[in-house]
């Protein structure tokens, strides 16, 4: 999981946190380009010269980079979440995301990723793609260049090849070898465990008060050939909407997917509530579904309409990156329910 563990905050202190923020409808919290807020009502709409980035875990910080160069160029908001995440679909050292990412239980890599402009509710998805460096280019032209929002498997290949992109092997002999080595240990049984992920999703605010958001993610190592995650689900592991915010998630997939929870956190930012207690309304329904099972990580990160950013996790560990263009460039431990 990430690159390197952050300490959080403890869980008690976070159920105070989320209490208060419930209560009170927090102004922004964070610093550089955030806008004051009404008590109560969210911001819908956000006119300045600032832009806000926010991304998953702590590839995030390299991610955030790339996406402040994007959008410094004059980048939308969508332009920037695809720049900044395919930093991380390149990079074979990140074993979660891309090229160099965890294979299947057959040993294929297989990526999902999708991407929506909170304008229209327009949105793209691959699921369970080979061969193609950035699958989250290709979610993109789904969104521009078809009538569809999902494509998946070979259809989705198909598409990105029409599209001119190339086909390449994704399997680094790094992850061959790690691959490998738990299959020798694990035999018939290897099977994706509580640490098998760590997905790049990032939401921007641009300077014009658009709203995107990005997913990329090999999904869990040794899911089945074919599985589907929650990342190129719009609503489950994204989702971005011009009058309320957006959300992505991280984690174990298939929890995030029971309860839609990228949908419900926006939709409790549409409702009037801040993103911290929105993204702790979506993990409790989680822990819900889930009673007695502590070793299950999903985390939600959520953005509203004036750039302020809250992420929290069911686990420890969870830490997201947080950048702006007046300078802020952070790493931010996750809240835990
Ligand atoms: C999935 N949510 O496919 C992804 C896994 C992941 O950080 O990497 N999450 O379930």
């Amino acid at each position: 999981m990430g690159e390197k563990k952050e300490p959080t905050v403890s869980r008690r202190g976070l159920l105070k946190a989320g209490a208060a923020a419930s209560v009170l409808s927090l102004g922004s919290t964070i610093q550089g380009c955030s806008l004051p807020r009404a008590g109560g009502s969210p911001a819908r709409s956000r006119k300045t010269d600032c832009a806000v980035i926010a991304s998953t875990w702590n590839f995030g910080m390299r991610a955030n980079k790339a996406a402040l160069a994007a959008v410094e160029k004059g980048g939308s908001a969508i332009d920037t979440v695809e720049a900044g995440v395919r930093v991380i679909e390149a990079d074979p050292k990140v074993a979660s995301v891309g090229y160099g990412g965890m294979p299947n239980r057959d040993g294929v890599v297989q990526l999902d990723a999708a991407i929506m402009d909170g304008k229209g509710l327009r949105c793209g998805g691959v699921a369970a793609i080979e061969g193609i460096l950035h699958p989250i280019s290709v979610a993109r032209k789904v969104m521009e260049k078809t009538p569809h929002v999902l494509l998946v498997g070979d259809g989705a290949q198909q598409f990105a090849l029409e599209q001119g992109f190339e086909k390449q092997s994704l399997l680094t002999e790094r992850s061959r070898k790690a691959w490998q080595a738990r299959k020798d240990a694990q035999g018939k049984d290897a099977a994706p465990g509580p640490d098998d992920h760590d997905t790049i999703g990032m939401i921007c605010v641009d300077g014009e008060g658009r709203i995107a958001a990005a997913v990329t993610t090999s999904g869990l190592g040794f899911k089945l050939p074919g599985r589907v995650g929650d990342s190129p689900l719009i609503g489950c592991g994204l989702y971005a909407d011009q009058e309320a915010g957006a959300c992505v998630s991280t984690g174990v997939g298939e929890e995030a997917i029971r309860v839609l929870g990228s949908f419900l956190t926006v939709e409790m930012m549409r409702r009037g509530a801040d993103p911290l207690s929105a993204v702790m309304e979506a993990l409790a329904r989680v822990r819900k579904a889930n009673p007695g099972r502590d070793d299950l990580q999903v985390a939600f990160l959520a953005m509203s309409l004036d750039g302020t950013v809250k992420g929290a996790a069911l686990e420890r560990g969870f830490s997201y990156a947080v950048t702006d263009t007046k300078g802020r460039h952070e790493l931010i431990p996750g809240e835990v329910l």
